[in-house]
């Protein structure tokens, strides 16, 4: 049986690498998507920025008015503060409108792409 092993080699230099680094990229994927949410109100002119910024890169995030106070009290107990705009990522409170656009513009490849026709 050693000629099958020879044989099998010959055509298959690399089969064993190959097939274990395929299952391990899609068990593995290197990048997590992000579960996100962006506090805003639509008086406030730092959420604008922010929402401008999203319209300008065709992107999109869940958004939470905090008109409604069942959100203001939500975004509260998550950041500790009321102010707005505040970028939920995966639990953590991310304020500031420029560190927010800094944070989105750099993870752009893991937004949500928006479509014209969308009205945020
Ligand atoms: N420097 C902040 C300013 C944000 C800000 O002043 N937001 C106002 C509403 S437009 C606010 O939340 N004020 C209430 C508070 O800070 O508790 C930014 O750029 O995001």
């Amino acid at each position: 049986m050693r000629w099958l092993s020879f044989f099998l080699a010959a055509l298959f230099p690399f089969g064993g690498t190959l097939s274990l680094a395929a299952t391990g990229g899609a068990l593995n994927p290197s990048i997590e998507t992000p579960v996100l949410t962006l506090y805003y109100a639509p008086w406030c002119y730092y959420s604008h920025k922010v929402l401008n910024y999203l319209d300008r890169i065709h992107k999109r995030v869940p958004l939470k008015d905090i008109q409604n106070p069942l959100y203001k009290e939500e975004l509260i107990r998550l950041g500790g503060k009321r102010q707005i705009p505040c970028l939920i990522i995966n639990q953590e409170a991310l304020y500031e409108s420029n560190e927010i656009i800094a944070w989105l513009s750099q993870h752009q490849d893991l937004l949500e792409d928006r479509y014209d026709t969308e009205r945020t």
